[in-house]
């Protein structure tokens, strides 16, 4: 690490609050302890203010010239993102549509330069997220457009129940909405082991409200989220300002790629990485994608 890399991060990130730049300090082992208990009882934590108030304009500025290059369509999807033709049964929940509204800026039109991407890139930051997730070494999506993102929401639009392809999803806001875009989640509905259908269905039918969580974010705040086994959703935008997060998706196994459906369905485009990649596809479980 040079010393350049160091000051760019005491730069962006509250270190005094979170350590990143003293892996194994004191400061450092009880910023990840109180991560870890969160994420096991509720597969989600938020560190507050994680990012230097003085950057915050600058973060919003960039997604602000982000968005534009979204590729924006509302497309019909279920909760597993899976290819509608897939003959399942009546009551299986992937049978529920949504309208997927967000739209999503791909790794490839960040420039390398932007504070999210050399966040997402930064040795101590993934150190820091792998001990938070439990794991030795964190890796980043090898997706080379699903890798790091910029969700973007506009007024009226939502993000349906889903789950994610990656175990470990980080997430940074960096523009709110005036009201609504809140972000929602059901803790481990499902396991690597186990679909919990039913369950999955009573929630995205609106059957099962007691098991919605409900998160506050503000800009700034890091979000550790494990998206693969937890549903979410973003709710319906409402007022006039767009809502935009970072999001910067890790992986315990390294060469995983998205199918190529999802990145169709997400990306509007599918490179020939996607495609080599078919037949060979890595997860870390059996579940549905
Ligand atoms: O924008 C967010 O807060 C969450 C986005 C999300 O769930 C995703 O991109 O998979
Ligand atoms: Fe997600």
């Amino acid at each position: 690490m040079n010393n350049n890399e160091l000051s760019v991060l005491k730069q962006i990130v509250n270190c005094d609050a979170y350590a990143l730049h003293a892996p194994n300090s004191d400061n450092w082992h009880s910023a990840v302890q109180r991560a870890r208990t969160e994420l096991q009882q509720q597969g989600c934590i938020v560190l507050n203010d994680f990012i230097r108030p003085q950057i915050l304009n600058e973060l919003q500025q960039q997604g602000e010239m982000l968005a534009p290059e979204a590729y924006y369509t509302v497309e019909t999807v279920n909760a597993y993102n899976t290819d509608p033709s897939q003959p399942l049964s009546k009551e299986h929940p992937a049978q529920i549509a949504f309208e997927r509204g967000n739209a999503f800026v791909a790794r490839d039109l960040i420039p390398e330069n932007y504070l999210i991407s050399i966040l997402y890139t930064h040795p101590l930051f993934k150190q820091f997220l792998a001990a938070c997730f439990e794991i030795d070494v964190l890796y980043e999506l090898s997706d080379p457009l699903a890798g790091l993102c910029m969700n973007v929401l506009q007024p009226g639009r939502e993000h349906p129940w889903h789950f994610d392809t990656n175990e470990f999803t980080v997430s940074l806001q960096t523009k709110s909405a005036n009201k609504g875009g809140e972000f929602q989640y059901c803790p481990n509905i499902r396991t690597p082991k186990q679909e919990n259908l039913s369950d999955v269905r009573a929630v995205i039918t609106d059957q099962a409200p007691q098991n919605i969580e409900h998160l506050d974010l503000k800009c700034g705040d890091l979000q550790l989220f494990m998206g693969r086994y937890s549903l979410h959703r973003v709710s319906t935008v409402q007022g006039e300002k767009e809502r935009h997060t970072a999001i910067f998706a890790y992986t315990k196994l390294p060469n995983i790629i998205g199918s190529v459906e999802r990145t169709r369905q997400l990306f509007g485009r599918v490179l020939p990485e996607h495609y080599a990649a078919q037949h060979n596809s890595m997860r870390s479980d059996k579940l549905m994608d």
